[in-house]
């Protein structure tokens, strides 16, 4: 039987470019600003662990250069790349506190997206050979094209989002995203540094049998996340479910993408807000779950309706298969209820 010729990302984007309304060409080239980047992103993650084996150790490598922390590096390399476009008219990363405008040279002043960006999620993975991702996240701008680039630009809604996704740097090289109609996958061919697409209208299985938490923090966990893992253990019906947590949200989340799941990083007494970071890694895994069929909340709130106040405000995180979100905001219901 014939398979379906292989389609690359940069067909994709092409013959997607009419479902984006008023497309001008310039979503097109922000996307594949990102998967140029991505690539170069992915040569230097993968000769991390070879780079200490030839004498680049400590700060300095052979050649008495500064060695960069791959997270720095990666930063640096989306960043150089979405500014070199002249489609976006700022940029907010986990790496930098306050947001960089781009210059307003050429048409850059005329660009209509923001781009916010956790450029290497899980970074402190890549010593022990962990998969690591990079998280993304667009809007329009809302202030006129022409105007410096204003911190209201940033802080949307996750509903306002007019794309995002992510990469993740695996046993595969993968793009996952969304620019509002469904998700769709691309794994990297290296030798050649094509994407090709391998993941079709990717769907979250409704249900699923793992649940990934950080267990080690059980004791700091709100009563209702008590509750659901107490849940998730119990002998009963298709339970207990699969306990599955790697560190790396990215990968922790693609897992679930593929074959059902939630993923939950809650509140805790030490950290009232949770750990992950609203604008650049929970709204856009929270419209891809939700693009993907699945549900994403902060254990009670739809997190794409959560009105943002700072560019790096954390936010607690329920995301995955629909049932199992829902399955586990009862709990936090309940459990307030009985306070
Ligand atoms: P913990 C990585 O630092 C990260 O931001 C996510 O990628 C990951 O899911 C989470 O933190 C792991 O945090 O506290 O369980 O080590």
């Amino acid at each position: 039987m014939s398979k379906e010729p292989l389609q690359t990302l940069g067909e994709f984007i092409i013959e997607k470019q009419d479902d984006f309304r008023y497309s001008s060409g310039e979503l097109s080239r922000l996307l594949s600003c990102i998967r140029m980047a991505s690539k170069l992103v992915n040569r230097e993650v993968n000769k991390a662990g070879i780079a200490d084996i030839i004498g680049i150790a400590g700060n300095e490598n052979i050649q008495g250069e500064q060695q960069q922390k791959l997270d720095v590096l990666a930063n640096e390399i989306f960043i150089t790349a979405l500014s070199q476009r002249e489609v976006v008219c700022g940029i907010a990363s986990e790496e930098n506190d306050d947001f960089i405008e781009i210059s307003c040279k050429g048409n850059a002043h005329l660009s209509k997206y923001v781009v916010l960006i956790d450029p290497l999620d899980g970074s402190s993975n890549i010593d022990v050979n962990v998969s690591v991702g990079t998280i993304f996240s667009i809007y329009r701008r809302i202030t006129n094209p022409g105007d410096p680039v204003e911190l209201k630009d940033f802080l949307q809604k996750g509903s306002k989002q007019v794309a995002a996704g992510y990469v993740v740097y695996g046993s595969s090289t993968m793009i996952v995203y969304t620019t509002g109609n469904g998700v769709n996958g691309f794994t990297l061919d290296p030798a050649i540094g094509t994407y090709y697409l391998s993941h079709k209208d990717v769907k979250i299985p409704t249900s699923g049998k793992i649940y990934s938490i950080n267990e080690g923090n059980y004791a700091k966990f709100p009563q209702g996340v008590k509750d659901y893992i107490k849940y998730c253990q119990e002998e009963d019906g298709d339970r207990p479910y699969t306990s599955r947590y790697i560190g790396s949200l990215v990968s922790d989340f693609h897992r679930n993408m593929l074959k059902g799941g939630i993923y939950i990083y809650p509140s805790t007494s030490q950290s009232p807000k949770g750990k992950l970071r609203l604008l650049y890694e929970c709204n856009p895994m929270a419209m891809l779950a939700e693009q993907a069929g699945g549900k994403a909340s902060d254990g009670f709130k739809r997190i794409l309706d959560i009105e943002p106040t700072e560019l790096h405000q954390r936010v607690p995180f329920f995301a995955g298969s629909a049932a199992m979100v829902t399955k586990a905001e009862e709990f936090m219901s309940k459990a307030v209820d009985k306070h």
